[in-house]
């Protein structure tokens, strides 16, 4: 792999790990007005896919979006804006952390109703090819988003029309606290995707490399009118369902479970490929867009009152 794309690489897993961090440092203070839902543990997958998409190809995801959504290049300020409950949030304060959108970089939406951005990605990759457009459309969602019949409907649709749409499958095993297995006679979700007439790839061990190599490749078979493709990415959720805690004692799953997946650290792999000085330089400059960002949505306002019934409805 190229310096170039490990910088790259380092400096987004960097930005969502250290904003999510001080999400996490400040969530008691109550000044966080959102439930959060947090990406740490699984920034690889989000870095990766959206690294080897185009500036004009789009994401829809899901209520565990910052990973994604800081990874396809939204705005930082606007994101913490919106956790704040702030006017200058990317849902103008009224949607938080499940809710984060932008618009200029590709950002289409992401939804606390598991699943429902599926279509929603199906529809738009239809409206590419209808309009013979050379963008692709990548889709994320968790693993509870296989329980929906939605998924099923619009993978169906998607391989039927041939559309060009990559489906990314986040699978840390868990729909809140209930295993895949509880929910489902077999975990492997790449060969119910495969069912529906795509090619479908499990990546086991949460390898960045390996995530990029895969979505690059599928991506420019997607962008030659082949259809859609799906990649299931293995990967573990750090901290507790939402909010910023551990929940070991819930008793579902095993602090062990995660421990390995820690020792697994992609961040942690991805710093000793970088010497200290271009480490050093990239943290310094994310510190400080952290800093500004966190600063700047504490000083912007509430919405006020004439906001409540505005952008409902499309005029
Ligand atoms: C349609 C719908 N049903 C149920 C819920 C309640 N719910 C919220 S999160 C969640 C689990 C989803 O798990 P998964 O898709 O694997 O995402 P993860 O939290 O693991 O990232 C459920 C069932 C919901 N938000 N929407
Ligand atoms: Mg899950």
């Amino acid at each position: 792999m190229n310096t170039e794309l490990i910088k790259k690489f380092y400096a987004l897993l960097f930005l969502i790990r250290r904003t999510e961090e001080e999400i996490i440092r400040l969530y008691p203070t109550d000044i966080i007005k959102s439930p959060v839902h947090l990406s740490i543990g699984q920034e690889a997958v989000s870095v990766a896919v959206c690294q080897a998409l185009k500036p004009l190809d789009l994401v829809f995801g899901t209520y565990r979006g910052h990973a994604m959504y800081l990874a396809k290049g939204g705005n930082l300020r606007s994101m913490i804006a919106e956790l704040y409950g702030k006017i200058s949030g990317c849902a103008k304060g009224k949607g938080g952390s499940m809710h984060l959108i932008d618009l200029r970089k590709g950002v289409m939406g992401t939804s606390a109703v598991v699943g429902t951005t599926i279509p929603l990605a199906v529809g738009y990759a239809y409206a590419l090819k209808y309009k013979n457009r050379n963008d692709i459309v990548a889709c994320f969602f968790g693993d509870g988003a296989v329980d929906e019949g939605d998924f099923h409907e619009a993978l169906n649709f998607a391989a039927l029309k041939k559309l060009p749409v990559l489906f990314v499958c986040e699978n840390n095993f868990y729909a809140i606290h209930s295993h895949h297995l509880s929910r489902h006679h077999s975990d492997n979700i790449c060969e119910r995707a495969k069912s529906y007439g795509m090619p479908a790839m499990r990546i086991k061990d949460g390898d960045i490399f390996k995530i990029y190599k895969a979505a690059s490749r599928y991506m420019e078979k997607i962008r030659k009118g082949s259809g859609p493709a799906f990649i299931e990415c293995i990967t573990c959720r750090w901290k507790e369902h939402v909010g910023p805690g551990d929940d070991f004692h819930l008793g579902y799953r095993k602090k062990e479970e995660v421990a390995c997946w820690k020792h697994n650290d992609p961040l942690d792999k991805m710093r000793v490929l970088l010497d200290d000085k271009a480490r050093g330089l990239i943290e310094s400059k994310i510190e400080k867009e952290i800093e500004a960002a966190f600063l700047f949505a504490q000083k912007d306002s509430f919405p006020g009152k004439n906001e409540l019934l505005k952008d409902l409805f499309d005029d």
